[in-house]
């Protein structure tokens, strides 16, 4: 766990529904939507950012995106969705628990980030 408000979502101090769990990982809609599907899937194990992940980390890493396909397929978007980890303050990340966000429901322009 750690002492973020994923951290708090996923021990239950702040109820939150979720979207989807498993023994490993959560899913909760995203509070500020970029897309009309904004969704974010959370480790139980609170890595801080994706660097900080270890060797010891590579299965729960794989089952994060098997886990996001299974997500996305489940909300009828696994023929387009964009699935994006911001690592460190520079690339956006404000919450450090490691998540992916899957994105999607509009148009992802050719070549846009
Ligand atoms: P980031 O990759 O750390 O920037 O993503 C954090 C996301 O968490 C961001 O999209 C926020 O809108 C979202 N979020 C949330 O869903 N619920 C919250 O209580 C808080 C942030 I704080």
């Amino acid at each position: 766990m750690s002492d973020t408000i994923f951290g708090k979502i996923i021990s239950g101090d702040i109820p939150t529904e979720f979207l989807y769990e498993d023994e490993h990982c959560v899913a909760i809609n995203d509070i500020h939507p970029q897309a009309p599907v904004h969704v974010l899937v959370i480790p139980k194990k609170g890595i801080p950012r994706l660097v900080d992940a270890t060797a010891d980390d590579r299965d729960l890493l794989g089952h994060l995106m098997l886990a996001a396909g299974r997500i996305a397929d489940q909300l009828g978007v696994a023929d387009a969705f964009r699935l994006i980890v911001n690592n460190g303050a520079g690339a956006g990340q404000t919450v450090f628990h490691l998540h992916l966000h899957i994105l999607a429901g509009k148009s992802f322009a050719e070549g846009q980030m």
